[in-house]
């Protein structure tokens, strides 16, 4: 029996599952704007509700200055700004022009965006930030900048809304196994059938409320939270950080149905004493990082809510997920989602998967395409384990990520800039277990003095985003070394704290 299958509902048959009806996201919002223009989608603190009439016109209005700047279809538009109505006009305005979105972190730092700029060439930054502006600019100084209201000039009546399922709608980067992020190319067919499958899975409708707290520019906040409310026709009240009271609040005077976060922000929630309002929703979810067997407990003794966990990735939108009726069960991320294939490869049993949901390669990298598919399956680099019920469990990992609060860290990244250090001569980043975290940054480092742990934090966090500087920092005589010279790295322990 196809795995799948033990998501869909009694009322569906294997025969209606479609996962490309309506064939691109922006299709499928433009009808249910126009079908219930009335209906309120989109609840940011600033502008209140905004409803699908406004969001089809302001779009519309949207799209035509971003073509006026230059943007056509396959063209790259960056965006990075925190979650707001304005947000969402531009990126469903890039979309609905047939451009390609690169949403990006804002927490980045000059070089970062300077890779991804000048990788994936953007004709238009949306961005809030000057500071932004000086970076992008100094790649390239046609790229034309607006904030998110885009403060640009208005061009003529165009036509919108001709995208296919096979044309790339996002460009999500992404480390990978090795070396600089690289551009994951999602189509709209790839986001699309994935959010299909979660509505499928999750029994997502119209009548639901969503708290979104993660920030939209990566996969869970933006490819899951925001294009699944928006095609199923569900509300979203976005807030554009994660403080707990106000997640609490906006749940009860929203009379929300479902809450989707990392486990941090669930740890948050059980630190703050108030998880027992959790106890009013319909769904909460889980993802992006491990959830612990002791979290999931805690937050069904505290709130009776069984978070359902799921396992995605940049390159597949989402993957495998616990079941809504059926076990969720603690520690495992659940059965393949609607069309998606899974299967364990070689000794140490690397997740691979297929399916209408997996992308097609990374932006002009064909060397990296050619290592990341084995005969038409994605690596993700995840290691895993099925139990008898055919339920997934993440047990490691075989490429080098760390996972802190739910950003994608590469160890890699963090060296080659301690190494620029003046004082370090050699140095190793690894992960380690963290309470509030999951997993937090340590740098072993060989240096010709004491490198202080503020001093290596500060020389990180200038280089690079916040949360990539290191939380434990150790001076060693040496690294350990195989006989190849390898860095030993799982003989890198810490012994005590900072
Ligand atoms: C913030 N800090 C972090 C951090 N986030 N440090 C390590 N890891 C992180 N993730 C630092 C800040 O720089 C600050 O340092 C200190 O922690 C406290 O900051 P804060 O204001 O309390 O943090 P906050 O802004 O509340 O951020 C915590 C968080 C955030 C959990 C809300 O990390 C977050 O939004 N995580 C979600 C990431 C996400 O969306 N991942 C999805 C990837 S998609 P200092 O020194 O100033 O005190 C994916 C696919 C899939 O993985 O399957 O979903
Ligand atoms: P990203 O590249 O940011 O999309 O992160 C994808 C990675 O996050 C996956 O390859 C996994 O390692 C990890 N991940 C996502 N969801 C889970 C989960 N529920 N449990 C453990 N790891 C997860």
């Amino acid at each position: 029996m196809t795995a799948w299958l033990k998501h869909l509902p009694q009322t569906i048959a294997e025969s209606e599952v479609d996962l490309l009806a309506g064939d691109t996201l922006p299709s499928v919002w433009v009808d249910r704007w126009m079908r219930d223009p009335q209906r309120e989608v989109i609840h940011d603190p600033k502008q209140g509700w905004i409803n699908g009439g406004t969001l089809l016109a302001r779009s519309q209005i949207a799209a035509r200055k971003l073509a006026r700047a230059g943007v056509a279809a396959g063209d790259r538009v960056l965006i990075s700004a925190s979650s707001s109505v304005d947000l969402v006009v531009a990126h469903t305005a890039a979309l609905r022009l047939g451009a390609i979105v690169m949403p990006t972190n804002g927490a980045y730092r000059a070089d970062e965006v300077a890779h991804v700029v000048s990788d994936a060439r953007p004709r238009v930054a949306i961005i809030e930030d000057a500071e932004w502006g000086e970076w992008i600019r100094a790649v390239d100084k046609n790229i034309v900048l607006t904030p998110p209201s885009i403060s640009l000039d208005e061009g003529p009546d165009i036509s919108l809304d001709a995208v296919k399922a096979s044309h790339p709608a996002l460009i999500g980067y992404t480390s990978g196994t090795t070396g600089r992020p690289k551009g994951a190319v999602l189509s709209h067919g790839n986001l699309l059938s994935s959010i299909r499958g979660l509505e499928i899975a999750w029994r997502w409708t119209s009548h639901d409320t969503l708290i979104l707290a993660l920030p939209l520019f990566h996969m869970h906040g933006l490819g899951v939270g925001l294009h699944g409310s928006l095609a199923v026709g569900a509300k979203a009240v976005l807030l554009p950080q994660f403080k707990v009271d106000q997640v609490l609040n906006a749940i009860s005077e929203f009379k929300a149905t479902l809450f989707f976060g990392v486990p941090t922000m669930y740890s948050r929630i059980i630190d703050s004493g108030r998880a027992n309002e959790l106890d009013v929703l319909r769904l909460c979810v889980s993802g992006s990082a491990p959830l612990s067997s002791s979290l999931h407990e805690s937050i069904q003794r505290e709130s009776g809510q069984v978070v359902l966990e799921r396992y995605g990735m940049t390159e597949t939108a989402m993957l495998v997920s616990n079941l809504y009726e059926g076990a969720r069960k603690a520690g495992s991320v659940g059965i393949p989602l609607p069309g998606v294939e899974i299967r364990l490869e070689g000794d140490a049993s690397e997740i691979e998967v297929r399916g209408p949901n997996v992308f097609e390669g990374y932006w002009e990298r064909p060397d990296a395409n050619a290592e990341a598919f084995r005969d038409g399956w994605f690596r993700t680099g995840d290691l895993g384990r099925l139990d008898e019920d055919g339920y997934l469990a993440i047990t490691g990992r075989a490429k080098e990520l760390i996972i802190s609060g739910g950003f994608n860290i590469y160890p890699r990244e963090i060296e080659d800039v301690l190494c620029e250090h003046d004082a370090i001569t050699e140095c190793a980043v690894v992960g380690v277990a963290d309470d509030e975290w999951g997993e937090a940054v340590a740098a072993f480092v060989v240096a010709d003095r004491d490198i202080g742990y503020e001093e290596a934090r500060d020389f990180v966090g200038r280089r690079l985003a916040h949360y990539k500087r290191p939380t434990h920092v150790r001076r060693v005589a040496s690294l350990p070394k195989n006989a190849l010279g390898k860095v030993q790295k799982h003989r890198l322990v810490l012994d005590r704290d900072n």
